[in-house]
């Protein structure tokens, strides 16, 4: 090819064409090993990057993580829970299975045909828990005070487990405000029921709030890895809503006690849209707060499974409430894979392995 003066002009452009794909790929490849080989050569921490949690954890011995039914004396929670990256979580035990399968495939992780994964919070009876390499999927059940058990546990396991720079990330279902079901809905502000942006508790009679930001380079970061041309769904950025319970506190005519009317309904729920409020639920506060106590970067992605302009009762077909599932599991999927394995092939980005100005290094 090179040196050869009587080339075929075309053929020679062929050959620059084919070269310079053949850079582009080994430029790319190069990138993924360096990034690899960067993770892979850093020394064993003696801490998880986690930050503000009970100085009395480290006098629990041993500290027993009652409803996932796992304790420190019985599993090593650094060789069992060290490398995990990602905690993904959802309402239900079924949905974070299949979710775990998901990922697995998604990252390229095998299982011997002759077995499945272990619920390894079977001994709890409460919540399940699975691990994919570096990912880990529970379900939370519903509503903040599940959540909020759920996290505590999860947070001592990665302090624990001495975890480096965890992401949590719920993958929920919602109630959509004004827009169609089957609606990606990433939240980029958790509210209480009054509109603040807060999650409150009482400890010891007293009112305490938390902060509930979430972290706003990683909404974008998953904003950005949903694709309007190709997805057959919409993926819209708003803030939640985040209630007590489910049918009065969301406004609802369909529960079994309702003394408002439906105008007043219609009216509040404008009254949300106006404040750019897109979606209910009913664990975002509490997962926000409680994450950001910890110093660990988070996001809520959910499906619209009904817009309650439009009406109270869920009643989209099975078929249809199975397909959305997938939808923010394909936005999560997509974050995990990039930040484990790099941009995708076919992406025009270049490979910048320490330019994602998200992670704190
Ligand atoms: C969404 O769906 C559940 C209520 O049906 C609740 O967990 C939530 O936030």
């Amino acid at each position: 090819m090179a040196g050869n003066c009587n080339a075929n002009p075309c053929d020679l452009s062929r050959d620059v064409c084919q070269l310079k794909e053949l850079v582009t790929t080994q430029g790319k490849q190069i990138g993924q090993l360096v990034r690899h080989m960067k993770t892979g050569c850093k020394k064993p921490s003696k801490e998880s990057t986690l930050k503000g949690l009970n100085p009395c954890i480290k006098c629990l011995q041993p500290d027993v993580l009652y409803h996932l039914g796992i304790d420190t004396a019985t599993t090593n929670f650094p060789k069992t829970f060290g490398d995990v990256r990602f905690v993904c979580m959802g309402g239900t035990a079924g949905r974070m299975e299949r979710f775990a399968y998901r990922i697995m495939k998604e990252i390229g992780l095998k299982l011997n045909p002759a077995t499945t994964l272990r619920n390894m919070a079977e001994d709890g009876h409460r919540f399940a828990l699975y691990k994919v390499g570096p990912v880990l999927c529970a379900s939370h059940g519903m509503g903040c005070p599940s959540v909020s058990i759920l996290l505590h546990e999860l947070i001592k396991m990665m302090h624990h487990a001495k975890c480096q720079d965890p992401v949590f990330i719920r993958i929920g279902t919602c109630g959509g405000i004004g827009i169609e079901p089957g609606t990606v809905c990433i939240t980029s502000e958790a509210l209480d029921s009054m509109l603040n942006p807060y999650y409150e508790i009482i400890v010891q009679g007293k009112v305490v709030q938390h902060s509930s930001k979430l972290d706003q380079c990683l909404i974008n970061e998953l904003l950005s890895l949903a694709n309007p041309c190709e997805d057959d769904f919409d993926t819209v950025v708003g803030k939640t809503v985040c209630t007590n319970d489910f049918y009065e506190t969301q406004t609802r005519l369909d529960g079994a006690f309702c003394d408002y009317t439906n105008q007043s309904k219609t009216a509040y729920l404008q009254g949300l849209q106006n404040h750019g409020v897109i979606n209910f639920d009913m664990e975002s506060t509490a997962f926000a707060a409680l994450t950001s106590r910890a110093n660990i970067r988070s996001a809520v992605v959910s499906i619209a499974v009904i817009n309650r302009m439009e009406g109270d009762q869920v009643i989209s077909s099975p078929q249809s409430l199975s397909e959305w599932e997938k939808r923010p599991q394909e936005l999560v999927s997509r974050y995990i894979r990039k930040v484990m394995l790099g941009p995708d092939d076919d992406s025009d980005t270049d490979d910048q392995p320490d330019s994602n100005p998200c992670i704190g290094e």
